[in-house]
């Protein structure tokens, strides 16, 4: 049987660009905690994303416990998605606030600003929005709704890498943005993640945050964690960011392929890319199945090509959270769970061959 077709592959630097790096490693011995590659990735990567302040942590559910905490959102309920990866809820819960849920928007992936003003109460001490699959938020209608009542403004960019809007990168968006660097992401560094600063003062309240809060030797400024990004992995991303234009534009291919293919199969629609300004990463490849989605995941599976639901169940309807939110009276979200219902990701990263990606629309088009 040929070899699985999974949904994503990381995208992996040339080893030899890496080996010089790792012999440093081994001969400095300087692991982590901060050192040579870590500051020079923080540089590079705030001059390829075009905004003020890179700090790198561990991962991207970490970097939204960070985020939260360095603008002291420590209690009360903060309005969130439920059409998300699991992480952006689980941070919360774990940072000891209520995740309240508004629904999207009717088109798109997002959440409706009208729906977030909707669940705002006095209780209510945040908004943390998601660019689900790079998508930018309606980031006005947000910034309105949060200014109206004084709120923060977090946005979980995950899939958000590199995407820039009217000219600006989308991250410079919200209060704070946190992105993950997760093998099956745009850019990776294995696992990782990164938090998007405004200001120098918030760039170091996270640093000595990701750090357990340490401001020195013999000093601690806050209940910090360990949240840091090791050598190795930076120097991984040092490589890797050398390759990310070429494997976006691949990427752009693929999409387009996918695109010519099937937008002309009655059964499925496929959400367009997001609007002129935006330029897009094309993160995932998305569609929407009116009738019998886990039909064809399933006949998709048995041919040796896994697609994956995300994101299905929604947050609301994984177990822990039935139970957690059971007392509370939980928006309905209908747009969310038509999504849900519905939605397929299908493979997408960027040495996946034409001749494969030929082979499953025409898989789709006989199944559909
Ligand atoms: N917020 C959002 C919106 C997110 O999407 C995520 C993560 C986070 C926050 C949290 O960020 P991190 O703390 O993870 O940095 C995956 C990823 O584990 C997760 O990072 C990601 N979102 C989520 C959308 O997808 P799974 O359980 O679907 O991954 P998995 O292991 O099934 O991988 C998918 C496919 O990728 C596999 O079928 C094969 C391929 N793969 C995967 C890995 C890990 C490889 O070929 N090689 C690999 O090393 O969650």
């Amino acid at each position: 049987m040929d070899r699985p077709i999974f949904v994503t592959r990381p995208d992996m630097p040339p080893l030899e660009e890496l080996e010089p790096m790792l012999r440093q490693i081994w001969q400095s011995r300087i692991l982590t905690n901060g050192g040579e590659f870590h500051a020079r990735l923080e540089q590079e990567l705030a001059r390829y994303l075009d905004v003020p302040y890179v700090s790198l942590t561990a991962n991207g559910t970490l970097s939204l416990m960070l985020a939260l905490r360095a603008l002291g959102i420590e209690q009360g309920e903060v309005i969130t998605t439920p059409y998300s990866f699991v992480a952006t809820t689980h941070a919360l819960q774990w940072s000891g606030l209520r995740p309240v849920f508004a629904d999207i928007s009717p088109k798109g992936f997002a959440l409706d600003p009208d729906r977030v003003e909707e669940q705002i109460t006095p209780r209510t001490k945040a908004i943390l929005a998601v660019h689900v699959y790079g998508h930018p938020c309606d980031c006005a209608g947000l910034r309105r709704v949060a200014g109206r009542y004084g709120l923060p403004l977090i946005y979980d960019a995950s899939h958000a890498f590199g995407v820039r809007m009217q000219g600006r990168s989308l991250l410079e968006q919200g209060d704070m943005a946190t992105l993950s660097f997760h093998a099956t992401k745009v850019f990776n560094t294995i696992e990782g993640g990164a938090v998007i600063c405004r200001s120098l003062a918030m760039k170091q309240e996270i640093d000595r945050l990701r750090n357990f809060g340490f401001a020195g030797e013999t000093e601690i400024t806050g209940i910090g964690i360990n949240a840091k990004l090791d050598e190795l992995r930076c120097a991984y991303g040092l490589a890797a960011l050398r390759h990310v234009d070429d494997a976006i534009a691949r990427r752009r291919s693929l999409d387009a392929i996918y695109r010519r293919e099937l937008c002309a199969v009655p059964a499925l629609t496929v959400p367009p890319a997001p609007a002129e300004d935006v330029e897009w990463n094309y993160s995932h490849f998305p569609v929407l199945v009116s009738q019998g989605r886990d039909r064809l995941y399933e006949r998709l599976k048995s041919d040796g090509i896994l697609t994956r639901r995300y994101f299905y169940p929604l947050i609301t309807d994984f177990e822990p959270y039935r139970t957690l939110l059971a007392s509370q009276k939980i928006c309905e979200a209908p747009n969310a769970r038509r999504a849900a219902d519905s939605v397929l990701c299908l493979p997408l990263y960027p040495d996946l061959p034409e001749q494969t990606l030929l082979r499953i629309t025409d898989l789709i088009k006989k199944y559909c």
